[in-house]
């Protein structure tokens, strides 16, 4: 290990010199790719004599001061030139071989395009460069190649100029009138499929829209340009924001390391979030593509116009744009589901990702490889501090501190600091103490404790708050938490709604006028990233799930319902007592499926029982198998005991054409199976008719429990069917990944050398061992560790090959915590074995020293 050095948010100094204006140009030609950078160089602190460029594994070709060759220093990842001048142009011609960068980092190959993501340090791999987000510049691009192979040359910005060359070679000139910071470049070199169309702005601008993809997809990327559209109106309306170059591309590429990647106005997208057509993707998929469209789209305001000082202010764009994007879901479609679907990313995610090693604040303060910080702290946690504030100002109020933030800033490269002045400012709101959230790591827990006076029609709620010691953070103080309650009389009515305000570790509410005693409904709609405390009776749960004005809070009543008779049966199981579900758990749960008012989504989100990491999350210590035999019980009790209605609301389902009913039908299907076999043939026939995606994979998630004949025989049928379509092939992959089977572990190795398994491909590995390793928890941590080896062969191999999606996958490992002594000892041993490897990536060494304590 020669570079694991933290860098510290403490020691940011501004830059000693900028550079104002570059022109690139690009001589795409394979292994002998040549990249000529020149720079405009300005020395800001008139001190300094020395620029120190950022850059990795390059050949130097030349380099030179205006125009003259001068000596240079090389590092290891960087180059230095002494210099006494003010201004001056820096030319550096760099030699890059794209078709040996696997990691897909900086310009590589995909499919036989070129590419590139620069995001968060890659373009130091394409040229030496003030490589930091508070560079920003003006960019010229030309790019040069082969005419037939690479028909598109793409860059930022607008087209200026292309014409032939001699040796059927062509070229394209781009120029970007925004400066920008060298993550937001982008250059895209291939052939492919276009989709074009056009979106009139309010001020009646025509925008250019494409669509690029591999060929042979255009019939599959109609609903990524449609969601586009709808993002562009939708900032218009909701933002007041409007785009403002004249042309927008994406660029669904195969190879990608995340979902997608806000270039200025050339979006590179994963092809998981641009293609789909219904039979081969399903709602859920289309409702991701719209979500990425749109936060990518986002950016454009929130990262792009206005950027981060430093890297440790990340959040100031990604949990923004995560608010944007969740509102604008929330807007088209519900509200209550998409909010019950970034709660689980925060309690099952988020948490146990503050209470493992890798804890940190929404705004880090010490990062090895910035790589390892795009985390469901600072994007999720990020994007609920943000909500956070919205709820204490209230819509209006935020949205004149959005634009207060536009007029301040457009241009400039900020902090989340900044972020909050503005929202201070705009509405005079105090955020002194609301700022913490930005600084404490750790997930609060909020006890409440209630007592009703009833002589004085007064309910007293005494709420303590107190946030856990985390592994980089010890001492913590109390949060500004907005705390959302309602009280429910007990024929159900609302008597009272509000948003308090806890400050203190221990703070007293009084409620006068409360003429009974009420059943309180609390931090309704999730209203702050906090653990919840409260002693709930069944018959409360009960209540709420039926009368809670707030969705959300009903479905919030039947998890915290339902896990508690989970967590009841471990019990049971570790006393050798029989088990055994409360018959008003169950009549809760029919009430539910019988109830004619309810969204249709929701009761399918109320009927999937909590996931085994959910309820990890729920405990300080599990023993994994009571916990998985105590949970299968209680889904078959609850599923036994509704089968009839549950068989009449597949039926009545089965021919109905929108998302919500096909989401409902299909977890019917599931808890059908577990009834009893005899469902096996619902299943079949369901996977045989299937019109769309979502029915083919529902019938056989449903089938997915247990080894069976027709669960062989339909996914031999799948295979047969999509083998040729790699995204469609990966969700065959996963649920190999996290199939209920004993036999499961052995399958997964032996797929790890069939045809539609690659290391060399992230959505690849991400289905296959990262679904195992996140989503099959049971077998993953199975008792002799045959779980832990089968994912640490696999990071070993890609510690050399991708070391990004290496350190992505590794999270369940590190969180071992809460097993028991054997599984920890196994895991950490697992650590150590990916910690002596002779060449251990940045990324792997940052998350696995700190899981072993070093
Ligand atoms: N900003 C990119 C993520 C870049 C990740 C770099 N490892 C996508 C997004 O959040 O929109
Ligand atoms: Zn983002």
């Amino acid at each position: 290990m020669t570079q694991a050095q933290a860098k510290y948010l403490k020691d940011y100094t501004a830059p000693r010199f900028t550079i104002t204006h570059l022109d690139l140009s690009f001589t795409l030609e394979g292994k002998e790719t040549q990249v000529v950078a020149k720079s405009q160089v300005v020395r800001l602190d008139s001190t300094a004599t020395c620029l120190i460029l950022d850059g990795d594994e390059m050949k130097i070709l030349s380099v030179k001061i205006n125009g003259e060759d001068v000596s240079y220093k090389q590092g290891l990842t960087n180059l230095s030139i002494d210099t006494q001048l003010d201004e001056f142009q820096l030319e550096i011609v760099t030699q890059l071989d794209p078709e040996a960068n696997l990691s897909l980092e900086g310009l590589y190959m995909s499919d036989g395009a070129y590419c590139t993501q620069c995001e968060a340090e890659g373009f130091r791999r394409i040229t030496y460069f003030l490589d930091r987000p508070d560079v920003l510049a003006i960019y010229t691009v030309r790019i040069e190649a082969d005419k037939t192979a690479f028909p598109y040359l793409l860059s930022n910005g607008n087209p200026i100029e292309k014409g032939s060359l001699d040796g059927d070679r062509h070229f394209a000139k781009w120029h970007d009138p925004f400066p920008k910071p060298a993550y937001l470049f982008a250059l895209v070199a291939g052939d492919f499929d276009l989709l074009e169309d056009e979106f009139i702005t309010r001020s009646n601008r025509a925008v250019k829209l494409q669509v690029f993809v591999d060929k042979g997809n255009l019939n599959k990327a109609h609903h990524a340009i449609a969601s586009l559209k709808k993002s562009m109106a939708w900032d218009e309306s909701r933002f007041n924001l409007e785009y403002d170059l004249d042309i927008y591309m994406i660029v669904a590429v195969d190879f990608f390391n995340m979902g997608a990647m806000e270039n200025k106005g050339l979006n590179v997208f994963n092809t998981k979030y641009v293609l789909a057509d219904t039979s081969s993707a399903t709602d859920e998929d289309y409702h991701g593509i719209e979500a990425v469209v749109g936060h990518e789209y986002f950016h454009n305001w929130t990262g792009n116009r206005v950027t981060c000082r430093d890297w440790f202010q990340l959040s100031l764009k990604e949990g923004l744009t995560v608010f944007r994007d969740q509102e604008f879901s929330s807007d088209l479609g519900s509200r209550a589901v998409n909010r019950i679907h970034a709660i689980k990313v925060i309690k099952n995610q988020q948490f146990a990702e503050d209470s493992g090693p890798m804890s940190h604040p929404i705004r880090p303060e010490s990062v090895i490889e910035m790589n390892n910080f795009y985390t469901v702290t600072v994007y999720n946690k990020g994007a609920e501090v943000i909500r956070m504030l919205h709820t204490l100002l209230g819509e209006q109020k935020f949205q004149a501190g959005m634009q207060l933030y536009f007029q301040r800033h457009d241009g400039q490269a900020v902090t989340c600091d900044d972020f909050v002045a503005a929202m201070q400012d705009a509405s005079g709101v105090d955020l002194v103490q609301f700022k913490l959230w930005y600084s404490q790591s750790g997930t609060p827990v909020v006890t409440v404790e209630e007592d009703y006076d009833e002589v004085n029609a007064c309910y007293r709620l005494t709420i303590k708050q107190t946030t856990p010691e985390s592994a980089e953070q010890k001492d913590k103080q109390a949060l500004h938490i907005p705390f959302d309650l309602e009280l429910l009389s007990g024929q159900g009515e609302s008597m009272l709604s509000a948003v308090i305000d806890v400050k203190q570790a221990s703070q007293e509410f009084i409620f006068n006028d409360i003429t009974e005693k009420p059943v309180p409904s609390l931090l309704q709609n999730f209203s702050a990233p906090v653990k919840l405390v409260f002693d709930y009776s069944i018959e409360q749960l009960v209540h709420l799930m039926r009368f809670a004005s707030s969705e959300v809070a009903r479905w919030e009543a039947s998890v915290t319902l339902v896990s508690q008779s989970i967590w009841d049966n471990v019990a049971n199981l570790q006393l050798n007592q029989a088990m055994h579900v409360d018959p008003r758990v169950v009549d809760a749960y029919r009430g539910v499926l019988l109830s004619p008012s309810l969204d249709l989504a929701l009761v399918a989100e109320i009927f999937t029982l909590p996931s085994v990491s959910a309820l990890i999350e729920q405990a300080e210590s599990v023993e994994l198998d009571a916990l998985g035999t105590a949970r299968d019980y209680v889904a078959e009790e609850i599923a036994t005991a509704c089968e009839d209605e549950l068989v009449t609301r597949y039926r009545e389902l089965a021919g109905v054409d929108n998302a919500a009913a096909r989401a409902l039908k299909n977890t019917c299907l599931f808890l059908l199976q577990k009834v009893s076999d005899e469902y096996q043939e619902y299943a079949e026939d369901q996977y045989v008719q299937a019109a769309n995606m979502t029915d083919s994979l529902g019938a056989l998630q449903a089938l997915n429990g247990e080894a069976s004949s027709v669960r062989t025989r339909l996914m031999a049928d799948y295979e047969s069917k999509w083998k040729s379509t790699p995204l469609v092939m990966d969700k065959w992959l996963t649920l190999h990944a996290t199939c209920g089977d004993d036999k499961c572990l052995e399958t997964l190795v032996a797929l790890t050398d069939h045809e539609s398994f690659s290391y060399s491909n992230p959505n690849r590995v991400r289905s296959l061992v990262g679904a195992f390793a996140a989503g099959n928890l049971i077998q993953f941590h199975d008792i002799e560790g045959k779980g832990y080896d089968f994912l640490t062969d696999a990071i070993i191999k890609l510690n050399k090959v991708n070391p990004q999606v290496a350190a992505r996958i590794i999270t369940p490992l590190i969180q071992f915590k809460k097993f028991d002594s054997s599984r920890q000892a196994m895991m950490k041993a697992s650590l150590e074995r990916i910690l002596g490897l002779p060449d251990l990536s940045k990324d792997l060494y940052e998350k696995v020293s700190k899981a072993l304590g070093l």
